[in-house]
């Protein structure tokens, strides 16, 4: 058992650390006041290569699984959670659906430049009334002579306002159901008809923008549409498999980061005469946020094996994507109880990282469907 990153994977950990800490920490307080992580900040990204990090270089990225995403993401994390998710709207789950569902063709047409970041994409299921049964949505694609009329609105659209591309799943056969009568199209944001909506104000991650994407007439031919007729579902799910695994690398980064401001402060406050580290009431919190770590650590590059080693890891990344919002939920909480009225404070970093973590639980599926998805598995294999 060798549980080593290769030479390859320090070295990518230490470029977006240096990243982070030059070009994205600097500007965390900022991108949450005024509700925008920069264009030039997306841009940078994409010039140090990192939008195509998880996808084959036969396809123009740099081949490095979805545990060189994994270490992106928990990298960027820990200088800004807004940043993270918009590369991760593009780099984890709209490229991710083409590389999962798309056909030979269209992965050499596609990827190269999402692997760039040339072009960026992002991903639509969600709808006003098909969150969590995601199979409920209402929008449609009608066959029409050799391609499709979408019609529909997708809501809670990560990076739907900078994609060039949007991964939209849409019911082809309202008589086969969700499973079977769902297909996934890639739609130009140029296609007539396409008109992103409004941006959601949300409690947390605030930079990343959150739109509505509403489609009425969109013509598409049929070599737009990702994988077999019908199929669209399992796409989905498929690509969530890894947007899941990646949402508990963010979860550990955003938790790594909330430690070590605790771990300063408490060297740093002074109580009753001495640095409150001092006090057991203290330690004990580091203590128990240093086990979820681990476990969080643990549980993210264990599951990225998996995945890069083609086995089945849908169980273990909803068990990853569970335990690590619900562990970041405890690390910043007690990084707040160490702050004391300062992690209460607008001006101290712990009180965005509290509000950013909430949705953890919320999105890419809430808590209660990873449970589902968990004990359905269970009872299944009987384990
Ligand atoms: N990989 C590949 N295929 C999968 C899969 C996976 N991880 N999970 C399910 N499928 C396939 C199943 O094999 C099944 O195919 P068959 O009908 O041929 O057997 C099909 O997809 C339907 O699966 P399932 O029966 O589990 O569907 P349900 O409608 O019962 O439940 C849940 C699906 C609830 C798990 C799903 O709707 C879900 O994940 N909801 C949350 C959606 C979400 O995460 N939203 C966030 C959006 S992105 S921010």
């Amino acid at each position: 058992m060798d549980f080593t990153l290769s030479e390859e994977h320090e070295m990518l950990r230490q470029a977006v650390r240096e990243f982070t800490d030059g070009a994205v920490r600097p500007l965390a307080d900022q991108i949450d006041a005024q509700h925008a992580v920069p264009r030039e900040l997306v841009d940078q990204i994409s010039e140090l290569g990192l939008m195509g990090v998880a996808i084959p270089e036969a396809y123009g990225g740099a081949g490095m699984g979805e545990t060189g995403l994994c270490i992106a993401m928990e990298e960027i994390t820990r200088g800004d959670f807004s940043v993270a998710v918009t590369y991760g709207a593009h780099a984890s789950i709209g490229a991710m659906s083409v590389l999962v569902g798309g056909t030979e063709e269209q992965k050499q047409r596609f990827l190269p430049d999402f692997a760039s970041g040339a072009k960026l994409a992002c991903f639509g299921l969600t709808e006003a009334e098909a969150g969590s049964d995601a199979g409920a949505m209402k929008t449609t694609a009608v066959r029409d002579g050799d391609g499709w009329v979408l019609n529909g609105e997708k809501v809670w659209i990560t990076g739907g306002d900078i994609a060039d591309f949007a991964v939209i799943y849409a019911v082809t056969d309202r008589a086969k159901g969700a499973h079977g009568g769902v297909t996934a199209f890639l739609v130009p944001r140029d296609a007539r008809g396409y008109t992103i909506g409004k941006a959601e104000e949300k409690m947390g991650q605030r930079g990343s923008s959150t739109v509505t994407l509403a489609f009425e007439d969109v013509r598409l031919g049929d070599e737009l549409r990702l994988g077999e007729v019908g199929q669209g579902f399992r796409v989905a799910m498929a690509t969530l498999d890894r947007g899941r695994l990646a949402l508990g690398a963010n979860c550990l980064g955003c938790a790594r980061e909330a430690q070590a401001l605790s771990v300063d402060y408490a060297n740093q406050r002074q109580s009753f005469g001495r640095p409150i580290a001092s006090f057991q009431a203290i330690q004990w919190m580091l203590a128990d946020s240093a086990v979820d770590l681990y476990a969080m650590e643990s549980l993210v590059y264990r599951t990225a094996w998996l995945c890069d080693a083609h086995q089945p890891f849908s169980r273990e990344s909803a068990m990853t994507k569970l335990f690590c919002s619900e562990a970041l939920d405890r690390v910043v909480d007690r990084a707040v109880q160490i702050h004391g009225g300062m992690g209460y404070s607008a001006e101290y970093k712990i009180e965005r990282m509290y509000r950013d973590a909430r949705v953890t639980r919320i999105y890419e599926g809430t808590n209660e469907i990873q449970r589902l998805v968990i004990a359905r598995d269970v009872l299944k294999s009987g384990a």
